[in-house]
C-alpha cells in the first residue's frame, strides 16, 4: 500500500511541505479509481448481457438451434444454471474481491488524510478558525485576525476549527478540506494547496437564515508573497485595507440575522 502515500514530485522546498501529497490529490485519485472501475464493470456487464441477448434471441424458424446444448426453463420454473454454480461463484467472488479491495484501499488512503503529516522537514502553519452566524474569523499564530484566509502554496496548513454560537461546518471544496465547527469543541483538519488562486470557504451545516452567505475568500499565495504579507501583520495591525472593507460588509449580517430571523438584507459575497 505504500504506493498510495508516496510523495508526488512537487517543485518546492521540502521545508515548506512541498513533498507532502495534497489531500485534494488523494481524493481525486479515489474518485478516478472508482470511476474507472465502475465504468469497466459496467462495460463488462452490459457487453455480456448484450452478447447473450443476441446469441440466444428468438430465431425466425420454429426450431431451437440450441435445444441440445441449453436446458431451458419452462414458464414458471426457476432456471437451474447448469454449470455447477460456476457463474454464481464468479459473479459473487469477483464482486467480493473488488469491493473488499476497494474498501481496504480507500480506508488506508483516507487514514493518510485523517492525520496531518508530522516531521522535522514539515513546516506546518496553524490557523484557528471560528465560525459564527454568519461568517468566519481566521486567527494566525501572531494574533492577526481576518475574515479572509490567506495561505502559502504547497505548505501544510493545519486548521483548528470551532464555533462561537451554533453548529457550523467549515469546508473549502476545491481543496478537499471540511470539518465540523462545534461550539465548545475544537476539531482539526489540514490541507496543502498545490495551486495559487482564490477559492471559497463555505458553511456546510444549516445554521440559520444567513447560512448560504456564510462564505469566506481563501487566497493561496506564492510562498514569498505570503511571507511578505504575513510579516506585515500583527495582532494590533488587525486588518489590511482590503480586509477592513470586507469585514465591514460582513459584520452587520450577524446582528441582523440574530435579532430577527425574518429577513436577511441582500449583501455582496466578499470577492
Ligand atoms: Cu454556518
Amino acid at each position: 500500500m505504500e504506493g498510495y502515500v508516496l510523495p508526488r514530485i512537487v517543485v518546492g522546498s521540502p521545508l515548506h511541505g512541498g513533498s507532502v501529497r495534497a489531500p485534494s490529490d488523494v481524493f481525486n485519485s479515489i474518485f478516478e479509481v472508482f470511476l474507472g472501475l465502475g465504468t469497466l464493470v459496467g462495460i463488462v456487464v452490459i457487453a455480456y448481457t448484450m452478447y447473450h441477448a443476441l446469441k440466444y434471441r428468438e430465431s425466425a424458424s420454429d426450431e431451437d438451434p440450441y435445444a441440445e446444448k441449453v436446458e431451458r426453463p419452462s414458464m414458471g420454473e426457476l432456471p437451474t444454471g447448469g454449470s455447477g454454480g460456476r457463474k454464481v461463484f464468479y459473479s459473487f467472488g469477483i464482486s467480493a474481491i473488488i469491493v473488499v479491495s476497494l474498501i481496504a484501499w480507500t480506508y488506508t488512503t483516507l487514514l493518510y488524510v485523517e492525520t496531518a503529516p508530522e516531521g522535522d522537514n514539515i513546516d506546518a502553519m496553524e490557523i484557528d478558525v471560528e465560525g459564527y452566524r454568519f461568517g468566519w474569523t481566521f486567527r494566525y499564530p501572531n494574533g492577526h485576525e481576518s475574515a479572509t484566509l490567506r495561505v502559502p502554496k504547497d505548505r501544510v496548513v493545519k486548521l483548528n476549527v470551532t464555533s462561537r454560537d451554533v453548529f457550523h461546518n467549515f469546508g473549502i471544496p476545491e481543496l478537499r478540506v471540511k470539518t465540523d465547527a462545534v461550539p465548545g469543541q475544537t476539531t482539526t483538519a489540514w490541507f496543502t494547496a498545490p495551486e495559487t488562486g482564490t477559492y471559497e470557504a463555505k458553511c456546510y451545516e444549516l445554521c440559520g437564515s444567513g447560512h448560504s452567505v456564510m462564505t469566506a475568500p481563501v487566497h493561496v499565495m506564492p510562498g514569498d508573497e505570503y511571507d511578505a504579507w504575513y510579516a506585515n501583520t500583527s495582532a494590533a495591525n488587525e486588518t489590511t485595507s482590503i480586509e477592513a472593507g470586507q469585514s465591514a460588509s460582513v459584520a452587520p449580517v450577524a446582528p441582523a440575522g440574530a435579532a430577527s430571523a425574518t429577513v436577511i438584507p441582500p449583501q455582496e459575497v466578499p470577492a
